[in-house]
């Protein structure tokens, strides 16, 4: 994968780190920084759409360059949008959390250090939220005049429920990465930010040696069923396992099973 002016990007293995890179603006999301996330996970969705079982990417890190993960949307920039200008913005930027969520791959955000507005955002379009002691996390929209743009007032109450989300929410209080953490939006937190890029690459080498075919099958349920009725959901996951029985993947994961060795998934 190529670099991006506003991005870092490092393969290591089948692992994808992308590291958004404008530290000085404690990587606030420019309109620029939003046109290369959009790239950057345009290229690997497009890496994974062959259907010939090669997985070049098992998993991806989103995480924040110096002291920040991202201190939200551009505020410098947002100063002469008009209201058009701040929708298409806002529309844009919910289209590349769109994006990741339908990443075939499980994207682990590493939250180095601030996580606020739309770098909280950011961060809970991933499938995971991994935080090194010194984060914080918090939507202070409302301390600009302003309101969540990229998802925070629908993912916030999925993640910590609705009385800390509304709290969270109108006084743009921060929590710390032991907070967030025991309401349920971290997932672990770990001492330094080599250690948390460590654990986020862990976890993923855990990933790449499931089938592939079920943990993008998982991933799409999940997403799917958030939020539904349980037996909306209940129906979409029996479809989903119903899907499992139809790909390589299943039959050699049960046959290995069986035949007591490792399995050796084609990836379909
Ligand atoms: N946008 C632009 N620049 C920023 C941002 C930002 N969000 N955050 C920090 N910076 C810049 C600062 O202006 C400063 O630049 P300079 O050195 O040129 O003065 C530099 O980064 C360093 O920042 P600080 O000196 O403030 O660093 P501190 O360590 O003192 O403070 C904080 C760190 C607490 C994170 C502080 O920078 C801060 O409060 N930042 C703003 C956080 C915030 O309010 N974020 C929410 C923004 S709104 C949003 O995300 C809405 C999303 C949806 C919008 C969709 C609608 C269009």
């Amino acid at each position: 994968f190529p670099a991006y002016p506003t991005l870092l990007t490092d393969a290591r293995g089948s692992i994808l780190t992308i590291t958004v890179n404008r530290p000085d603006a404690l990587n606030a999301l420019s309109s620029k920084v939003i046109e290369d996330l959009e790239h950057c996970i345009g290229a690997v969705s497009e890496a994974l759409t062959n259907d010939d079982g090669a997985w070049p990417v098992r998993g991806v890190v989103i995480t924040g360059a110096g002291k920040a993960f991202v201190a939200g949307a551009d505020i410098r920039e947002m100063t002469d949008m008009t209201p058009d200008e701040a929708h298409a913005y806002s529309s844009r930027m919910q289209q590349v959390t769109l994006a990741i969520e339908q990443l075939p791959v499980p994207v682990v955000a590493a939250v180095n250090g601030f996580a606020l507005g739309g770098g909280c955002e950011l961060a809970m379009a991933c499938d995971m939220i991994y935080a090194a002691s010194t984060a914080s996390f918090g939507q202070p929209e409302v301390s600009l005049g302003l309101v969540p743009g990229f998802g925070g007032s629908v993912r916030l109450p999925q993640y910590v429920g609705q009385a800390l989300a509304r709290e969270l929410l109108f006084t743009g209080r921060r929590l710390t990465a032991e907070e967030a953490h025991n309401a349920g939006l971290v997932a672990a937190i770990f001492e330094t930010v080599d250690d948390l890029l460590d654990g986020a690459r862990n976890t993923l080498e855990l990933v790449a040696r499931q089938s592939p075919a079920a943990v993008a099958l998982v991933k799409k349920t999940v997403g799917q069923t958030q939020g539904l009725p349980t037996r909306d959901g209940l129906k979409i996951e029996a479809d989903a396992f119903r899907q499992a029985f139809t790909t390589a993947d299943k039959a050699e994961g049960t046959r290995a099973f069986l035949a007591k060795e490792r399995p050796s998934f084609p990836g379909r």
